[in-house]
């Protein structure tokens, strides 16, 4: 087996222990932001919502959805961004899916959003392209807002998709109806990626989903099957979801000075799922599950059981329910029911745990 960065061990050598945990996360999450995925710019002072439009009619009227204009203050002027935000309209506050899509709106068939309200939680769902666009324009949308280094750290558009979910948090966070204990950030691929690093760096999150998020996400790089996509695939596809720093390790995974389990672990101890798709082999299932494996470590440094999984290869539709719980799910790239029943159900687990 390749050479794996050591998760229990300080940049210094230094064991790692419960009590520098909090040391080693920071460490975890620097060295992602410098070599993979760029800083992010600091938070603003507060955010301001609109509500524009109020959709009462939904889940059989148990439900409102709201279309609501997200505004902050940014180095360069009023940044705006459009989202929705569908919850229960009982009076109670609720647990909250923090849900990066592909596609405007609630209505997708990514999402099943009447369901999730009849199970009790609220969703806010943002379209990516809403906060800047998917291509190698780092000038667009949020993106053009601040001053990028350009010095191989400036953030890709991955950094700035998570920026405007925590955005979004903020906002939530003043409204009754979010149960601010009980966050957990989805997303499906790109998303998912997106949806960890959001959850690694913003410990409102309780519970961090990724749905088929492979490469750059829970994938394992040095560990993968032959059909599984690369740093090199991705840096060539899509460079601009990375800082520069990231194309060093095109053909040089064993200089990273990082794994993705770095990812997953910077999450502890909060709780993650994890699902793959069988068919899925370019986001490479067994290495998602392996990554797993190999972040449990923190969980366990933490008096927790982590990932309580097998290291073999599980089989189609085998799940496990853990700090880190995993799911090989039947099927394509996609985020359909069979995922979000899933991921319901370890969100009620978290609930559970933390009452
Ligand atoms: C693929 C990309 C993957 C994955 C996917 C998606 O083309 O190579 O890393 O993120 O797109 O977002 O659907």
């Amino acid at each position: 087996m390749r050479f794996i960065p050591d998760l229990l061990h300080m940049q210094d050598g230094t064991a790692v222990t419960a009590e520098n945990w909090t040391l080693r996360r920071a460490e975890l999450i620097d060295v992602l932001r410098r070599e993979e995925y760029g800083y992010a710019p600091p938070a603003p002072d507060g955010v301001r919502g609109e509500v524009t439009a109020v959709d009462r009619k939904c889940a059989c009227g148990k439900g409102a959805i709201e279309d609501i204009t997200l505004r902050f203050d940014t180095p360069k002027g009023e940044y705006a961004f459009p989202f929705q935000y569908a919850y229960p309209t009982d009076g109670k506050a609720h647990p909250t899916f923090l849900f990066i899509n592909f596609r405007k709106g609630v209505y997708d068939k990514y999402v099943d959003v009447d369901s999730l309200i009849e199970q009790g939680f609220a969703v806010a769902d943002v379209c990516y392209k809403d906060v800047s666009s998917d291509d190698g324009d780092l000038t667009n949308g949020i993106c053009g807002m601040f001053d990028r280094p350009d010095d191989g750290t400036g953030y890709g558009k991955i950094t700035m998709w998570a920026y405007a979910m925590s955005r979004i948090l903020d906002y939530l966070a003043q409204r009754p109806q979010t149960d601010m204990r009980y966050i957990a950030s989805v997303g499906h691929s790109r998303l998912g990626k997106t949806s960890l690093w959001c959850a690694a760096q913003d410990e409102r999150i309780g519970l961090a989903v990724s749905n088929d998020s492979g490469c750059a996400g829970a994938a394992y790089e040095r560990i993968k099957r032959p059909e599984g996509e690369t740093v090199k695939a991705i840096t060539k596809n899509f460079p601009y979801w990375f800082c520069e720093n990231y194309k060093k390790y095109v053909d040089r995974a064993e200089d990273m000075p990082f794994d993705q389990h770095f990812l997953l672990a910077a999450i502890a101890p909060r709780r993650v799922a994890v699902g793959s798709a069988s068919e899925d082999l370019w986001a490479d299932p067994y290495g998602e599950q392996l990554s797993c494996v190999g972040a449990s470590a923190a969980w366990h440094l933490l008096g927790k059981k982590g990932f309580v999984g097998r290291s073999e290869p599980m089989t189609v539709g085998e799940q496990s329910m853990g700090d880190i719980s995993y799911q090989l799910r039947d099927g394509i790239h996609y985020l359909g029911r069979p995922d979000w029943r899933f991921y319901c159900e370890c969100f009620r687990e978290f609930i559970k745990e933390n009452p």
